[in-house]
């Protein structure tokens, strides 16, 4: 079958995997632990959460709002999975207990897992830990703002922000209004780590960041590639999509090095019983390339369109620039380049190309496995690529999607929490500040870190995140922190930042209200560019002194700015905060009057259902994609012993199954077989090569650190490749960087394994 390489394409079931692994996604488990915490004594207030008007916090899938908790914007029923209960379950714990700081010093606290840290509870008062003393210790509100002023005082430039995708679209906007009121620009934010690349080469390419694909228009589409993204993890309801799609005579190609059993097979919840017990097929074709190697894999794809003559090229001259350019690129190609780079065979890509044109409507929606690399931007062009040379791109039930990752991750760069800002928002603001904005490139989340262990940064507030535990080279980025005078951390729940990403002179933690117990009206937008209403609500923190971040960040701004450029007090009340969004954001004009008309809306412009691109030409531009030079290191480039026996392989860190981000929620990961996260999951003929053994315990050594004791699991991934988890792999590398937007290639991190 392997015309040009030796690559066997594994069919489910697998026999390389470890047998302990169930045969598919979901399934009764899901349903059993549903049962066990609505069941269970915090049940009462899971439902009542639930059923709160407000969106998910977990994923950017978006579902709930005010139409109620199990609602997707079509108005579908049953739509909440178990990662929301798993997130809301995490936020109704009780607060950490009054006396708790005096017992622990910070050194004690350091010893904690991350899934320790989360399970001690909400923050329920604000503390500091000063400089030179031990313990964290409850401060007034008084002090905290005297200090913050102070602090804010520096040059802007000295002065920096990073936020995570939790927090509202009014906190993201108010944010970003008080730093560039001050003249900064370091909008720092999670998304840099993360889906940076597709806001970036989408916006290039066809003039927008966003999925241009709304999930009624995904309803309409026969075919979806899905790379890079492992949706039964992470987007569960996204899988209900896939299911449909196949059950109408669709197509689905997944792209992924490691075949994820829920992308191969996946029982939902949301259909009948009986789909629970049999599950329903995912892939139709399942493609394994080389971590890294996407852009050969789609360079192959467009080959093999070109020479069955399937280039649309009315299309392309039509509605597009440089496709020449690319065209030529793809037919200097050689078919053997490409499958030695990408390590799947011309077969298997004929295949797959074959599949995309035997469809009328394609959508590519793809994840972290397309951007965390150093040339994720190539992978995303190459994509859209893809997807303007079939003529997929500008009608209904076909686009690009990138599949977001936070709730409201989407939201803040809507906001303008970026440091690459839209001209018109930055039009907008230049207009109600009377001024210029400052032109000092901001720090971007990789930037911040450089900056910080430069000495170059006094002050910084984290609206929600972990930028300790988020970050590559764990040891660096706490060194980094510790040389900024003052960190304030806005969190509902302790995390490993809060315990070792310290400042140098105070360190203060604010505790806010999460989403669904906030006392304001807030919105976020969902990666299907669909902004959503959030009730207010109440905790159950009954004695706490939590703060809304809204209330925290206009006190601040007031304390700061005065009442320029706007009454910030007056802000409190977040439907004036609505109306300056709708005067600021384009697309967001609706949510002006979403307090009257409690009207969830679709932003506009974001759905192109023409292939009309906002770009200066109104084309669409294509980019020549370089295929990239996978060479791993060898042996004598790590720092051991000459005669280490070992093999080399090309490390995927990403998520477990039961953990949101670097908050770990239960140690197993029971999909993949991997029994505790200090595992590596590796295939069977690279490890018996290596001559080493299943649940054998070796060292896994990157470029800055190494992990000892780690157990090999065999598992379902392409030779040369192997997975594990962040946060606690994050010590061992320092990451190959996207220049183009400072996204760490967390992907792609080569490592030694050898025997301990
Ligand atoms: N339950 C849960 N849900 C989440 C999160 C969570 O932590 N937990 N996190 C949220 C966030 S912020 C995000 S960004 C998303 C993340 O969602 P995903 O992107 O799905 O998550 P990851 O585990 O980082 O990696 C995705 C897949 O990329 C594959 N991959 C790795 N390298 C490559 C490659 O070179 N090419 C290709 N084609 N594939 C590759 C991996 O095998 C993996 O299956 O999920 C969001 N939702
Ligand atoms: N090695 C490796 N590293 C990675 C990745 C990877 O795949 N591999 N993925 C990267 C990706 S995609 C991302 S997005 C980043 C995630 O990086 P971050 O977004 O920085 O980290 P999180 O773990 O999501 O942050 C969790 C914390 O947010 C706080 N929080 C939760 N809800 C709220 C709220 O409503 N308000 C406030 N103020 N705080 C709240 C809680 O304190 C919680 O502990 O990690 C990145 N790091
Ligand atoms: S798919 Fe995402 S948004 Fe929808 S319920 Fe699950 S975690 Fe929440
Ligand atoms: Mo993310």
């Amino acid at each position: 079958m392997d015309k040009n390489n030796s690559h066997p394409q594994p069919t489910p079931p697998f026999d390389n995997r470890n047998q302990d692994t169930p045969e598919m996604g979901g399934g009764l488990s899901v349903i059993g632990y549903w049962a066990e915490h609505t069941l269970s004594p915090e049940g009462a207030k899971l439902w009542q959460t639930l059923l709160h008007k407000s969106a998910c916090l977990s994923c950017a899938w978006g579902t709930g709002g005010q139409k109620g908790g199990f609602t997707n914007e079509e108005g579908e029923k049953l739509q909440r999975c178990m990662k929301s209960v798993e997130s809301i379950s995490a936020e109704i714990k009780p607060a950490i207990p009054q006396h708790f700081f005096e017992q622990y010093n910070i050194n004690q606290l350091q010893q904690l897992t991350s899934r320790e840290a989360d399970r001690l509870g909400r923050w329920s008062f604000p503390v500091i830990l000063r400089s030179g003393k031990s313990h964290y210790e409850r401060i007034t509100w008084d002090e905290i703002y005297q200090i913050a002023q102070t602090a804010f005082a520096k040059m802007p430039e000295r002065v920096a922000s990073y936020s995570s995708g939790r927090s509202s679209n009014e906190a993201a906007f108010l944010l970003q209004l008080m730093m560039r009121t001050l003249g900064s620009n370091n909008l720092a934010d999670c998304s840099d780590l993360c889906h940076a690349p597709s806001t970036f080469g989408l916006k290039q390419s066809i003039g927008t960041g966003t999925s241009v694909v709304s999930l009624e228009s995904l309803k309409h589409s026969d075919c979806i590639v899905l790379a890079g993204s492992n949706a039964a993890y992470n987007h569960p309801r996204l899988m209900n999509e896939l299911i449909k799609l196949r059950e109408r005579g669709g197509k689905v190609i997944i792209i992924n090095p490691m075949m994820e059993v829920g992308l191969v097979k996946f029982a939902s919840p949301a259909f009948p019983v009986k789909s629970l017990f049999t599950g329903s097929d995912i892939a139709s074709i399942y493609l394994q390339p080389i971590p890294g190697s996407d852009v050969a894999l789609f360079t192959g794809i467009q080959k093999a369109l070109l020479e069955s003559n399937k280039i649309q090229h009315d299309f392309l001259q039509a509605y597009t620039e440089n496709w020449q350019a690319v065209i030529t690129h793809i037919e200097n190609t050689s078919w053997e380049t490409i499958t030695t780079t990408c390590g799947v065979s011309q077969t298997e890509i004929e295949t797959a190309a074959k599949l995309i044109t035997n469809s009328q409507k394609v959508v590519f929606a793809w994840a972290m496995g397309i951007t965390q690399h150093q040339n994720g931007v190539d992978n995303v062009y190459s994509i859209v690529n893809t997807a303007l040379i079939t003529g997929n791109i500008g009608r209904e039930g076909t686009g690009v999607m990138p599949v977001r990752g936070h709730s409201n991750v989407q939201g803040f760069g809507s906001m303008g929490v970026t440091v690459q800002l839209k001209q018109e928002i930055q039009q907008a603001l230049e207009k109600l500040l009377g001024r210029s904005l400052s032109k000092v490139k901001g720090y971007d989340t990789h930037a911040l870190i450089e900056a910080a262990d430069a000495g170059k940064v006094d002050t910084l507030i984290c609206v929600g995140g972990n930028l300790y535990a988020a970050n590559p080279d764990s040891e660096k980025v706490k060194r980094a922190l510790n040389k900024i005078e003052t960190i304030i951390y806005l969190a509902t729940k302790p995390n490993l930042g809060h315990f070792h990403g310290l400042a140098n002179q105070n360190t203060i933690i604010i505790p806010v209200f999460n989403r669904f117990e906030n006392p304001h009206k807030t919105t976020v937008e969902s990666g299907n560019n669909f902004v959503r209403l959030n009730d207010e609500g109440e905790t159950h923190l009954k004695t706490a002194d939590l703060i809304a971040e809204v209330d925290f960040l206009t006190e601040l701004a007031a304390r700061i700015h005065g009442e320029y450029p706007v009454n910030w007090r007056k802000l409190q009340d977040t439907k004036y905060v609505r109306q300056l969004i709708a005067q600021t954001i384009p697309g967001y004009e609706k949510i002006a009057t979403i307090d009257e008309t409690q009207e969830e809306f679709t932003i506009g412009g974001r759905i192109f259902d023409t292939p009309q691109f906002p770009t200066s030409s109104g084309k669409a531009k294509m980019f020549v994609t370089p295929l990239p030079q996978l060479k791993l290191p060898e042996i004598k480039d790590f720092d051991v012993a000459e005669d280490t026996q070992g093999i080399i392989v090309a490390l995927m860190t990403g998520r477990s199954y039961a953990q949101h981000n670097t908050v770990v929620y239960q140690i197993e990961d029971k999909y993949r077989g991997i029994p505790h996260r200090n595992c590596i999951l590796m295939n069977k003929d690279d490890v018996e090569k290596a001559g080493f053994k299943q649940h054998q315990r070796v060292t896994v050594q990157g470029n800055v650190g190494k992990l000892e004791n780690v157990e090999i699991i065999y598992g379902a991934v392409r030779e040369g490749a192997g997975v594990m988890f962040y946060p606690e792999v994050n010590v061992i590398f320092r990451a190959e960087i996207e220049e183009r937007c400072g996204t760490p290639g967390f992907k792609r991190v080569p490592v030694l394994v050898y025997g301990e």
